[in-house]
Parts: C-alpha cells; structure tokens; sequence
C-alpha cells in the first residue's frame, strides 16, 4: 500500500516549457530523541536590552518588539533595564510562593493520576511565570479566558486548593459535576472563564467580553491564554480582527512552549516569523517575551494592561518558553523529542530564576526555599486527603447519575426527559438502584 506523499520526495514532473516543478516545504523539527541539541541559534538578546514605550504607542512605532525578546533579569541575577516593575521583595516572594505552590500541586496531581485517583492531568512545568506573573500584573476582577495549561491564574487568585482537586477527582463535591474533563476549571467568583477543550474558543470569548465591557461603561478588562499551536485555528484570527477593529480592552496571551503535543511550533508557522508578529498584521501592539523570566513577565503584563484600561487597545504578548515536560499524563514526549531539549533551553527554569533574583538581593536564602517548598508539598498533601473524602476516580462517589440531564435547559425537552426515565430506570433494573456505587 502506498505510504503518505511527501511533495520533496515526489518525482518532479515533466516541467511545462521553462516553469519550474512546484513543490511544498513540510516543516521538520531540528531534534528528534536521541539527538544533540544545540539552540544557540536562538537570539536571546540581552536582559534590559529592550526599549519600553509609552503605553499608548502606536503597534507601528514598536514593531521590534515583536521580534526580539523582553528581558530583565540577567545571568548575574539582578534585573535590567526600563522594563524592571520594581517590585517590592514581599510581591517577590509571593510571586516565587505561587510558583512553588503551582509545581507542588502539578507533582502531586501527576502522582494521583499514575495512582488511579483521576483519569487525567496536565502539568505546566516550565511556563508558571507565564499565568502567575500576568494574573498578578491584573486586577483581581479582571476576567481571564485561559487554556487549560493556567493553573497558575487560580493559585495567585487564592482559588480553594480543594475546590482545584475534587474537579480533578470528578468526586461528589466537584462544582462542574462532573460535565469537565478534569483540570477544565471554572470560577465565576474567580472571574475565571470555563476551560474549553476546543482550543482557541477562549480568544473570540475574551475578546466579545472586553467589547461588552467597554459598552457598558465598566472599567474591567479581560485576557486570555492561547498555545502557539492553537493560533493556526481560526478563532485567534477572528479574535485579533474583532479587537483591532474594536480597539478592544483585551490581552490576547500567547505561550510558545515550543510544541503542541508531537507537532513542534514549525507547523503553526514558526520557522517563518514570531508568534508576537501576528498582532502587527492586524495592527494590534505587540511585545514577544522571555516567557522563564517572571520580572520580564509581570512587567509586560502590567504594560499591557494600562494600555487596555487607558482604551488604548488590545496587546499580543508571545511568551517564549519550553514545556519541560509531557503534554498531559496521556503523552511520553520521549518519543518525539530529545530529552536534551529541556537541559539545553537557553532562558533557564523561571523559579530558580527568580528565587536566584531574590537571594541575590538578600531577600531570600535556601534554607526559607527548602521550608516553603516543603510548606507547599505537605499542604497540597493534605488537601488532596481531604478531597479524596469526597471521592476519587471509580469510587462511585460522584454526583448522581440523573443530574447530567439537569442544569442546560430551564425546562428538559421531552426527549431527554424520556432518556432519563429510560436510564434510570434501566439503572434500576441492572443494579437495584440508581447509585450502585454510593
Ligand atoms: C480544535 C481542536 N483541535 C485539536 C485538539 C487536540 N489538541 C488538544 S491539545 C493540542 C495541542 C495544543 O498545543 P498548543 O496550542 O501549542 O498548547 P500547549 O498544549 O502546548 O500548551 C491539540 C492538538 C483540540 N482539543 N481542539
């Protein structure tokens, strides 16, 4: 049987006349496991390389934003240059707090899932400056329209720890009752949009939220999250049209982690230009970031952020990062990429980063990191007992099998009403009752 066409393989056809064959590029990433990786092709810049302009220039006057990087914290530990925030040592040792609180809840929810307590994780170990730093740099009634890789959105919010692992079990305390694929938050009082697992539905949805915040009257902005490979959808272009047109009060976030499960960033269009270039098509202000580099981080958020509330218009930020590790519990990233990879990436661990940053100051030292990192373990530890009162993966200890039809239609249609007669009764019929489980 004929295997998969590769256009650079195909014999070149006779040409016609003196035209040249046409042919495709396929995009192929540098590394696949097993090679030395060698990114020193990557321009980093330099930290406080960067000019900062004011918060209402125009996307035209700062195009080269768009193609270096915003850096501030050098490999001396210190921050550079106009776009250091200043901020104070306790907003620093917060910051550091939440991102430590962030990797402890990803490894004790990794565990829980090779243990059978859920059926479905996602870490996002590498890119915790990315939703930490900007949910910081927000108001705290700004709504955000995350993926599903921002955990770290709902920690700096102070979102219950419990209320995060009974989704995660879809146990019979979960507020989404069980109708989410675990990790697919969502908190209204957090003004944290629900997950969608279509990527990109949340660009256009943050998007419409700013514009009807701002035909309100309100004064609350809106931000989103997107992965790079989820900008190839065309959701995020019609987000960006609507909120250049609009000038819309709204931050469209890019993370690049550099890959969408096996598919590496080439294949949304890396290998051609930034991912931060997008928005100067549309006219929309752009700023590309060291996305390890939590100062870096906080401060484009902040820029960002003024620039909306001031209706000045919408920002794109492109977060330069790695995923340093597997796309969910479901994937093994050694199949697909090397393992050097993670050790080779130029911009380092964005906690070890920062925490260098705050011992540098003399704001911080190892043993308060051991004690915290401890604190975060044996808290997330905790919690994760308590939630399992409530029900882990199989147990039976979920919400009631009726309740999937309730809660979508003021009144049920008569044919899912019939459905739910039909399988509760067949429920009934099969197990003497209709929670065999408990
Ligand atoms: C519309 C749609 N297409 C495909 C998928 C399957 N899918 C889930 S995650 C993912 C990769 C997304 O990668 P990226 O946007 O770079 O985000 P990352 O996972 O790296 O954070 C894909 C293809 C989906 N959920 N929705």
């Amino acid at each position: 049987m004929a295997g998969p066409v590769d256009p650079e393989k195909q014999p070149a056809p006779a040409p016609d006349g003196n035209r040249p064959s046409l042919s495709l590029h396929v995009p192929e990433p540098k590394y696949r496991p097993g090679d030395t990786v060698d990114f020193s092709d990557i321009d980093i810049g330099t930290p406080g390389g960067q000019p900062r302009p004011d918060e209402s220039a125009h996307p035209s006057q700062m195009g080269e934003l768009a193609y270096s990087l915003i850096r501030v914290l050098g490999d001396d530990n210190q921050a550079h240059g106009p776009w250091n925030p200043r901020l104070d040592p306790e907003t620093l040792r917060q910051m550091l707090g939440h991102m430590a609180m962030v990797r402890a809840f990803d490894e004790r929810m990794f565990r829980g899932q090779r243990q059978g307590k859920t059926s479905f994780y996602m870490k996002c170990t590498g890119e915790e400056a990315t939703s930490i730093a900007p949910a910081m740099a927000l108001a705290s009634d700004d709504m955000v329209f995350p993926s599903y890789r921002q955990q770290g959105i709902l920690i700096a919010r102070g979102y219950p720890l419990i209320e995060m692992i009974n989704q995660i079990y879809s146990n019979k305390a979960d507020k989404l009752k069980g109708r989410q694929l675990p990790i697919m938050y969502s908190s209204r009082e957090h003004g944290f949009f629900s997950i969608s697992g279509n990527l990109a539905t949340q660009t256009p949805q943050a998007v419409g939220w700013a514009m009807a915040s701002a035909i309100k009257g309100d004064s609350r902005i809106a931000a989103t999250w997107v992965g790079e490979g989820s900008t190839a959808e065309g959701d995020f272009h019609s987000a960006c049209t609507f909120a250049a047109v609009y000038n819309a009060p709204v931050i469209l976030n890019i993370i690049n982690n550099q890959w969408a499960i096996s598919s590496f960033s080439g294949f949304a269009g890396a290998e051609r230009t930034t991912f931060a270039a997008r928005g100067l098509g549309y006219g929309i202000a752009a700023l590309r970031v060291d996305g390890n580099d939590a100062l870096a981080c906080f401060a484009a958020a902040q820029w960002a952020a003024n620039r909306a509330r001031a209706n000045q218009g919408p920002t794109l930020i492109e977060y330069f990062t790695y995923r340093a590790e597997g796309h969910s519990t479901s994937d093994d990233p050694s199949g697909y990429r090397s393992a050097q990879e993670r050790e080779e990436w130029p911009l380092g661990d964005p906690v070890t980063r920062l925490k260098a940053h705050l011992i540098d100051i003399g704001e911080w030292d190892e043993e308060r990191h051991a004690a915290m990192d401890l604190e975060c373990a044996e808290l997330v530890k905790a919690t994760t007992k308590e939630a399992e009162k409530n029900g882990i993966l199989g147990h039976g200890l979920h919400h009631p099998f009726h309740t999937m039809f309730e809660d979508v239609y003021e009144e049920l249609p008569w044919h899912l009403e019939e459905q739910a007669d039909q399988a509760i009764r067949e429920r009934i019929a099969k197990f003497g009752t209709e929670r065999p489980f408990g």
